[in-house]
């Protein structure tokens, strides 16, 4: 066996956004949201404060590797409304998403109820708007696909049971607050690096070769677990048939920022930004403490996740 140049090639100047880059009194700055609009790159990334409890943060750039941190936090937890009773806790690690002209946001909202994911809404990154809360406990980690299918929204959710651990399903909606029709479809492979939980990682973007979804899976060891992430892709018509999942992880905890940090042995991903040179950006948080940019062609993710698959199911 030769030995190869990995998939996806981390950014020299890692890491790319740290709490010193932020003008108010934050632990961490980690798995970010990130979307590309009119050539300006916007990040929405979590932090704790020194509760030990999160928050969201906003970020520009215009090369997609220099960030600069609004004033002001994008979104504290809600004080009124229902989003108050449940956003108690905190809210974290936001996925951003375009449907027609509207950024659609999901993130987790934590209370004493558990966590469940919570929608809203930008136009313009300066005002927000919440919408509604769209799961029950125990749920994180839900992304939106940027089109309708048959006319309706479709998202991955990623709930929790004793009798099903951290897999991936998938659910349909006419309207984005009512959903349904749900479905698993990944399930975390036995003794693999995935094989404790996974979760839908950035927003699915559209490729020739179908919808390429990179996402995190975890391994558990004798030292606590290891978050890697992974690549799949689903059907540009059909996106509950999964084409292929990677049967190798595209990356692993290996920077000192990624090593050590708030938790260990953690790299995290809430977005990835499609180039048009057949590249893609994927951002990912390190050691739940810093923000990290890497690089990948489109074409090698998508052939690892083809030659090499590992059964979804
Ligand atoms: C998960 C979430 C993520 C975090 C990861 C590693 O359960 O809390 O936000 O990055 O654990 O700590």
């Amino acid at each position: 066996m030769q030995k190869r140049e990995p998939i996806l090639k981390r950014y020299k100047k890692n890491p790319i956004l740290t709490k010193n880059d932020v003008p108010y009194p934050v632990v961490t700055v980690h798995n970010a949201g990130v979307i590309k609009t009119d050539g300006r790159y916007l990040m929405i990334f979590r932090s704790h404060l020194h509760n030990g409890r999160s928050i969201l943060g906003i970020a520009e750039s215009s090369d997609g590797y220099r960030f600069a941190v609004k004033s002001k936090p994008f979104m504290t937890p809600a004080q009124e409304s229902i989003f108050a009773e449940y956003e108690k806790y905190g809210i974290e690690d936001p996925r951003i998403c375009k449907i027609d002209e509207d950024f659609f946001i999901t993130y987790s909202a934590y209370s004493k109820h558990g966590v469940r994911i919570a929608l809203a809404k930008t136009r313009d990154f300066e005002t927000v708007e919440r919408i509604s809360l769209i799961t029950q406990a125990d749920q994180r980690n839900v992304v939106l696909f940027p089109e309708k299918f048959a006319g309706r929204y479709v998202r991955l959710d990623r709930p929790h049971t004793e009798i099903n651990p951290w897999s991936i399903w998938i659910s349909y909606s006419p309207d984005l607050i009512h959903w349904g029709d749900s479905k698993l479809i990944v399930k975390p492979e036995t003794y693999h690096w995935d094989e404790m939980k996974i979760g839908p990682g950035a927003t699915p973007f559209r490729t020739d070769s179908g919808w390429l979804h990179i996402y995190h899976g975890v391994f558990r060891t004798m030292d606590g677990a290891v978050y890697r992430l992974g690549a799949m892709l689903h059907d540009l018509r059909d996106p509950s048939r999964i084409l292929g999942v990677a049967d190798e992880w595209i990356l692993e905890p290996e920077d000192p920022w990624e090593l050590t940090g708030y938790v260990h042995n953690v790299v995290f991903t809430c977005g990835a930004v499609p180039e048009k040179d057949g590249t893609v950006k994927i951002y990912w948080g390190g050691a739940d403490k810093v923000m990290c940019v890497g690089t990948a062609n489109v074409s090698d993710l998508i052939e690892l996740c083809l030659k090499k698959p590992r059964k979804p199911l």
